[in-house]
Protein backbone atom coordinates (compact mmCIF):
# COMPACT_ATOMS: atom_id res chain seq x y z
CA UNK A 1 0.00 0.00 0.00
CA UNK A 2 1.37 3.60 -0.76
CA UNK A 3 1.82 5.88 2.10
CA UNK A 4 1.14 9.01 -0.09
CA UNK A 5 -1.56 10.96 2.08
CA UNK A 6 -4.83 11.43 -0.22
CA UNK A 7 -6.58 14.53 -0.87
CA UNK A 8 -9.58 15.91 -3.02
CA UNK A 9 -10.64 18.84 -5.18
CA UNK A 10 -14.03 19.50 -6.10
CA UNK A 11 -14.07 21.88 -8.73
CA UNK A 12 -13.86 22.49 -12.46
CA UNK A 13 -11.64 21.38 -15.26
CA UNK A 14 -9.97 23.95 -17.34
CA UNK A 15 -9.27 22.42 -20.74
CA UNK A 16 -6.24 25.15 -21.06
CA UNK A 17 -4.45 22.91 -18.01
CA UNK A 18 -3.76 26.45 -16.05
CA UNK A 19 -6.35 26.46 -13.44
CA UNK A 20 -9.07 24.10 -11.85
CA UNK A 21 -8.96 20.37 -11.69
CA UNK A 22 -5.50 20.52 -13.90
CA UNK A 23 -3.89 23.04 -11.52
CA UNK A 24 -4.60 21.33 -8.42
CA UNK A 25 -3.79 17.62 -9.29
CA UNK A 26 0.04 18.68 -10.43
CA UNK A 27 -0.05 20.84 -7.22
CA UNK A 28 -1.40 17.69 -5.50
CA UNK A 29 1.57 15.78 -7.27
CA UNK A 30 4.57 17.64 -6.54
CA UNK A 31 3.49 17.99 -2.64
CA UNK A 32 4.06 14.48 -2.65
CA UNK A 33 0.06 13.63 -2.00
CA UNK A 34 -2.21 11.17 -4.21
CA UNK A 35 -4.96 13.51 -5.75
CA UNK A 36 -8.62 11.97 -6.30
CA UNK A 37 -11.11 14.65 -8.42
CA UNK A 38 -14.43 15.51 -8.26
CA UNK A 39 -15.27 17.82 -11.17
CA UNK A 40 -17.98 20.23 -10.81
CA UNK A 41 -17.95 22.02 -14.23
CA UNK A 42 -16.39 21.85 -17.86
CA UNK A 43 -14.74 24.64 -18.64
CA UNK A 44 -14.17 25.36 -22.30
CA UNK A 45 -10.81 27.59 -22.28
CA UNK A 46 -7.73 28.52 -23.09
CA UNK A 47 -5.03 31.31 -22.16
CA UNK A 48 -7.48 33.96 -24.43
CA UNK A 49 -10.58 33.64 -22.42
CA UNK A 50 -13.66 30.67 -21.85
CA UNK A 51 -15.95 29.78 -24.60
CA UNK A 52 -18.37 27.23 -23.15
CA UNK A 53 -19.18 26.11 -19.59
CA UNK A 54 -21.14 23.30 -18.75
CA UNK A 55 -22.40 22.23 -15.28
CA UNK A 56 -22.23 18.76 -14.21
CA UNK A 57 -25.84 17.16 -12.94
CA UNK A 58 -25.74 17.34 -9.23
CA UNK A 59 -26.52 13.35 -9.38
CA UNK A 60 -22.98 12.60 -11.35
CA UNK A 61 -21.39 15.00 -9.05
CA UNK A 62 -22.74 13.33 -5.76
CA UNK A 63 -21.68 9.55 -7.12
CA UNK A 64 -18.12 10.99 -8.17
CA UNK A 65 -17.62 11.86 -4.73
CA UNK A 66 -19.30 8.57 -2.74
CA UNK A 67 -17.04 6.92 -5.45
CA UNK A 68 -13.80 8.20 -3.79
CA UNK A 69 -14.57 8.33 -0.42
CA UNK A 70 -15.74 5.22 0.10
CA UNK A 71 -12.41 3.71 -1.03
CA UNK A 72 -9.93 6.51 -0.33
CA UNK A 73 -8.92 8.07 3.04
CA UNK A 74 -9.15 11.80 2.46
CA UNK A 75 -7.28 13.98 4.82
CA UNK A 76 -7.90 17.03 3.41
CA UNK A 77 -9.97 18.48 0.46
CA UNK A 78 -10.51 21.38 -1.14
CA UNK A 79 -13.61 22.97 -3.58
CA UNK A 80 -13.08 25.79 -6.50
CA UNK A 81 -15.70 26.58 -9.06
CA UNK A 82 -18.99 25.09 -7.75
CA UNK A 83 -21.07 27.30 -9.89
CA UNK A 84 -24.30 26.36 -9.23
CA UNK A 85 -27.18 26.41 -6.33
CA UNK A 86 -27.68 22.59 -7.28
CA UNK A 87 -23.96 21.74 -7.00
CA UNK A 88 -23.25 23.38 -3.67
CA UNK A 89 -26.44 21.69 -2.69
CA UNK A 90 -24.79 18.50 -3.31
CA UNK A 91 -21.58 19.06 -1.87
CA UNK A 92 -22.54 20.24 1.33
CA UNK A 93 -24.95 17.28 1.50
CA UNK A 94 -21.88 14.89 0.99
CA UNK A 95 -19.01 16.45 2.76
CA UNK A 96 -20.99 16.36 5.42
CA UNK A 97 -22.32 12.26 4.86
CA UNK A 98 -18.68 11.76 4.43
CA UNK A 99 -17.41 13.22 7.60
CA UNK A 100 -14.55 14.65 5.81
CA UNK A 101 -12.46 17.20 7.41
CA UNK A 102 -9.58 19.73 6.44
CA UNK A 103 -12.08 21.58 3.96
CA UNK A 104 -10.12 24.71 2.23
CA UNK A 105 -12.81 26.49 0.47
CA UNK A 106 -11.84 28.66 -2.37
CA UNK A 107 -14.64 30.68 -3.37
CA UNK A 108 -14.06 31.53 -6.95
CA UNK A 109 -16.58 33.50 -8.40
CA UNK A 110 -14.64 35.17 -11.67
CA UNK A 111 -12.45 33.67 -13.76
CA UNK A 112 -9.75 35.97 -14.87
CA UNK A 113 -11.33 36.87 -17.99
CA UNK A 114 -14.05 38.29 -16.20
CA UNK A 115 -16.38 35.02 -17.06
CA UNK A 116 -18.63 33.58 -14.34
CA UNK A 117 -17.43 30.50 -12.46
CA UNK A 118 -20.34 31.03 -9.83
CA UNK A 119 -23.81 32.30 -10.88
CA UNK A 120 -25.12 34.99 -9.06
CA UNK A 121 -27.77 33.67 -7.59
CA UNK A 122 -25.29 31.05 -6.09
CA UNK A 123 -23.29 33.20 -3.73
CA UNK A 124 -25.26 33.39 -0.62
CA UNK A 125 -25.86 30.06 -0.64
CA UNK A 126 -22.21 29.13 -0.73
CA UNK A 127 -21.72 31.31 1.96
CA UNK A 128 -25.08 29.90 3.95
CA UNK A 129 -24.41 26.35 3.20
CA UNK A 130 -20.28 26.09 3.14
CA UNK A 131 -18.89 28.43 4.85
CA UNK A 132 -19.83 27.43 8.02
CA UNK A 133 -17.94 23.89 7.30
CA UNK A 134 -14.55 25.23 6.21
CA UNK A 135 -11.52 25.21 8.26
CA UNK A 136 -10.24 28.01 5.51
CA UNK A 137 -11.44 30.27 3.26
CA UNK A 138 -8.95 31.76 0.47
CA UNK A 139 -10.86 35.24 -1.01
CA UNK A 140 -9.27 37.48 -3.09
CA UNK A 141 -9.98 41.21 -3.19
CA UNK A 142 -12.98 40.80 -5.44
CA UNK A 143 -14.46 38.11 -3.72
CA UNK A 144 -13.93 39.04 -0.31
CA UNK A 145 -15.29 42.68 -1.29
CA UNK A 146 -18.30 40.82 -2.65
CA UNK A 147 -18.87 38.69 0.26
CA UNK A 148 -18.34 41.69 2.97
CA UNK A 149 -19.95 44.14 1.10
CA UNK A 150 -17.03 46.86 1.51
CA UNK A 151 -14.18 47.87 -0.26
CA UNK A 152 -10.62 46.83 -0.06
CA UNK A 153 -7.93 49.23 -0.44
CA UNK A 154 -5.23 48.46 2.38
CA UNK A 155 -4.35 45.90 5.09
CA UNK A 156 -6.47 47.83 7.53
CA UNK A 157 -9.44 47.23 5.24
CA UNK A 158 -8.92 43.57 4.77
CA UNK A 159 -8.58 43.17 8.06
CA UNK A 160 -11.75 44.42 8.71
CA UNK A 161 -13.60 42.73 5.80
CA UNK A 162 -11.68 39.10 7.46
CA UNK A 163 -13.48 39.89 10.13
CA UNK A 164 -17.09 40.15 8.45
CA UNK A 165 -16.05 36.64 6.54
CA UNK A 166 -15.36 34.96 10.02
CA UNK A 167 -18.55 35.75 11.11
CA UNK A 168 -19.90 34.01 8.14
CA UNK A 169 -18.50 30.69 10.23
CA UNK A 170 -14.90 29.17 8.87
CA UNK A 171 -12.39 29.29 10.99
CA UNK A 172 -9.38 30.72 9.34
CA UNK A 173 -9.88 33.64 6.96
CA UNK A 174 -7.28 34.20 4.22
CA UNK A 175 -7.60 37.93 1.84
CA UNK A 176 -5.05 37.28 -0.37
CA UNK A 177 -2.98 40.34 -1.64
CA UNK A 178 -2.23 39.59 -4.92
CA UNK A 179 -4.90 42.44 -6.15
CA UNK A 180 -3.65 45.56 -4.09
CA UNK A 181 -1.08 47.39 -2.29
CA UNK A 182 2.34 47.64 -3.06
CA UNK A 183 3.44 44.28 -1.84
CA UNK A 184 1.52 41.13 -2.29
CA UNK A 185 0.27 40.49 1.24
CA UNK A 186 -1.69 38.55 2.80
CA UNK A 187 -3.90 39.12 5.66
CA UNK A 188 -5.53 35.59 7.75
CA UNK A 189 -7.74 36.02 10.63
CA UNK A 190 -8.98 32.82 12.89
CA UNK A 191 -11.19 34.85 15.19
CA UNK A 192 -8.24 35.88 17.66
CA UNK A 193 -5.60 37.23 15.87
CA UNK A 194 -4.11 38.55 12.76
CA UNK A 195 -0.96 36.92 10.60
CA UNK A 196 0.53 38.91 7.87
CA UNK A 197 2.50 37.03 4.86
CA UNK A 198 4.19 39.15 3.08
CA UNK A 199 6.16 38.50 -0.98
CA UNK A 200 7.18 40.66 -3.70
CA UNK A 201 4.86 42.26 -6.32
CA UNK A 202 6.03 39.86 -9.12
CA UNK A 203 5.17 41.79 -12.46
CA UNK A 204 2.92 44.16 -11.97
CA UNK A 205 -0.48 44.82 -13.99
CA UNK A 206 0.11 40.65 -15.08
CA UNK A 207 -2.40 38.50 -16.02
CA UNK A 208 -1.40 35.07 -13.57
CA UNK A 209 -3.90 32.17 -14.03
CA UNK A 210 -4.17 29.66 -12.11
CA UNK A 211 -2.04 31.01 -8.82
CA UNK A 212 -5.47 31.10 -6.40
CA UNK A 213 -5.78 27.40 -7.47
CA UNK A 214 -2.40 26.44 -6.86
CA UNK A 215 -2.39 27.99 -3.41
CA UNK A 216 -5.89 26.46 -2.00
CA UNK A 217 -4.26 23.38 -3.30
CA UNK A 218 -0.91 23.77 -1.70
CA UNK A 219 -2.82 24.24 1.65
CA UNK A 220 -4.46 21.10 1.26
CA UNK A 221 -1.35 18.96 0.42
CA UNK A 222 0.12 20.56 3.71
CA UNK A 223 -3.20 19.73 5.90
CA UNK A 224 -3.06 16.47 4.57
CA UNK A 225 0.38 16.06 5.88
CA UNK A 226 -0.08 17.07 9.23
CA UNK A 227 1.12 20.39 9.07
CA UNK A 228 -0.86 23.08 11.15
CA UNK A 229 -3.56 25.48 9.17
CA UNK A 230 -1.21 28.84 9.73
CA UNK A 231 1.78 26.95 9.30
CA UNK A 232 -0.25 25.22 5.89
CA UNK A 233 -1.80 29.07 4.40
CA UNK A 234 2.50 29.93 4.97
CA UNK A 235 4.11 27.44 2.67
CA UNK A 236 1.66 27.77 0.47
CA UNK A 237 2.25 31.09 0.07
CA UNK A 238 5.76 29.77 -0.75
CA UNK A 239 4.81 27.66 -3.28
CA UNK A 240 2.68 30.09 -4.74
CA UNK A 241 5.50 33.09 -5.28
CA UNK A 242 7.52 30.34 -6.94
CA UNK A 243 5.27 29.00 -9.25
CA UNK A 244 4.35 32.72 -10.15
CA UNK A 245 7.83 33.45 -10.03
CA UNK A 246 8.59 30.51 -12.72
CA UNK A 247 5.34 31.05 -14.74
CA UNK A 248 5.26 30.84 -18.55
CA UNK A 249 3.53 32.19 -21.77
CA UNK A 250 2.71 29.12 -23.36
CA UNK A 251 -0.55 30.66 -25.62
CA UNK A 252 -1.24 34.34 -26.68
CA UNK A 253 -2.90 34.95 -23.78
CA UNK A 254 -2.76 35.08 -20.07
CA UNK A 255 0.12 33.71 -18.04
CA UNK A 256 -0.38 30.09 -17.02
CA UNK A 257 1.33 29.89 -13.19
CA UNK A 258 3.80 26.63 -12.96
CA UNK A 259 2.91 24.65 -9.95
CA UNK A 260 5.57 22.27 -11.41
CA UNK A 261 8.64 24.56 -10.83
CA UNK A 262 10.50 22.39 -8.35
CA UNK A 263 10.70 19.89 -11.48
CA UNK A 264 11.46 22.61 -13.94
O1 LIG B 1 -8.79 30.56 -10.93
C1 LIG B 1 -10.11 30.30 -10.77
C2 LIG B 1 -10.58 29.18 -11.65
C3 LIG B 1 -11.06 28.03 -11.08
N1 LIG B 1 -11.53 27.00 -11.79
C4 LIG B 1 -11.55 27.03 -13.13
C5 LIG B 1 -11.07 28.16 -13.79
C6 LIG B 1 -10.56 29.26 -13.04
C7 LIG B 1 -10.07 30.45 -13.72
O2 LIG B 1 -10.16 30.62 -14.89
O3 LIG B 1 -11.07 28.18 -15.10
C8 LIG B 1 -12.09 25.88 -13.90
Amino acid sequence: MSNLPCVLTIAGSDSGGGAGIQADLKTFAVHKTFGVSVITAVTSQNTKGVKSIQGIKKEIVADQIDMVCEDFDIKAFKTGMLYSMDIIDVVSMKIKEHRLKNFCLDPVIFAGSGDRLLLEEAVELLIKSLFPEALIVTPNRWEAESFSKMKINSIKDAERSAKIIHEMGPKYVVIKGGHFGEKAIDVVYNGKDFAHFETERIGKNMKYHGAGCVFSASIVANLAKGIPPLKAIERAKKFTEEAIRNSFKIGNGSIQVNPLWIIK
